[in-house]
């Protein structure tokens, strides 16, 4: 049968390069993020291998959140596949000096929008028994270095809300995991660096993933057997050993 997915930040970098990799293995769509004119050029690419639907929100607005899903049309009301992926950093800054802004966008839509994103699609889930989540995390969600102070804070939250998950959602048999990327180089830089030139400067000298290489492993995630769940993946490009040991030739 064929199974529908729901990406958020489906408009750019890893959830953008996983709708790609999940039509071209048939399985139907449902696309989000705010870009509404991006959301309908990569429906408008993608539906000669799938259905697509898309959906324009704000995750970080609960209301608009439960709109969205509510309004899906019969055949895309049916989701099998939530892939949590919208968010990004805001800044780098000591803590003494953070931005208020930055804090607040990083947790509200890293980590309320994650959950009020789940809460709209959760139930059906429950009531079916069956279903996969994939929540985006981080490696800063598994370490954290120096200024990465907020944005590692709302990575942890995310490894510690699909602990969570996976630990109420385990009598219904839904599966739960998290996908964890070092350096991928997309479109996160700019936004953390608000399009100041260092953004243009993060992946420079070694070979960062690319945001397909973390589709693939996503698309590697949901396709295992049913009884197989992988709950928890880090992954760094080669030239990476942890948030602070890039080996660089410059
Ligand atoms: P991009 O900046 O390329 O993509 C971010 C996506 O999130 C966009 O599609 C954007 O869509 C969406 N988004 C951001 N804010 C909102 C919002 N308020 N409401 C709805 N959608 C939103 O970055 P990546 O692809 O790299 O990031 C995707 C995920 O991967 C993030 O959770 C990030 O933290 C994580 N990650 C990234 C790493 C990296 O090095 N790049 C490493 C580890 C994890 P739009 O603006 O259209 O709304
Ligand atoms: C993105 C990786 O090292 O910029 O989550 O925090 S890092």
């Amino acid at each position: 049968m064929i199974k529908t997915a729901l990406i958020t930040g489906a408009t750019s970098g890893i959830g953008k390069a996983t709708a790609y990799e999940f039509a071209k293995n048939g399985i139907r769509l449902i696309l989000c993020g705010r870009r509404q004119e991006r959301l309908q050029a990569i429906k408008k690419e993608l539906e000669t291998l799938t259905e697509v639907y898309t959906l324009s929100f704000d995750v970080r607005d609960n209301a608009g959140v439960k709109n969205a899903i509510h309004s899906l049309p019969d055949n895309f009301k049916h989701i099998d596949i939530l892939i949590n992926n919208a968010g990004n950093a805001h800044g780098l800054d000591p803590i003494q000096t953070g931005s208020i802004e930055d804090w607040d966008a990083m947790m509200d839509i890293n980590v309320k929008g994650l959950l009020y994103v789940s809460r709209a699609i959760i139930p059906q889930m429950t009531e079916r028994k069956s279903g996969h989540i994939i929540n985006i995390g981080s490696s800063a969600g598994k370490e954290v270095y120096p200024k990465g102070n907020v944005y590692c804070g709302s990575k942890h939250a995310v490894l510690a809300i699909t602990e969570g998950m996976r630990i109420d959602l385990n009598p219904y048999g839904i599966k739960v995991g998290a996908v964890n990327p070092g350096l991928v180089e997309t479109e996160f830089s700019k936004v953390r660096f608000k399009g100041d030139k260092i953004a243009d400067t993060v992946y420079d000298g070694f070979k960062a993933l690319q945001a397909e290489d973390i589709a693939d492993i996503i698309y590697f995630v949901i396709s295992r057997p049913y009884h197989v769940n992988i709950a928890d993946l880090l992954v760094f490009p080669t030239a990476q050993a942890n948030s602070t040991t890039v080996k660089k030739e410059l």
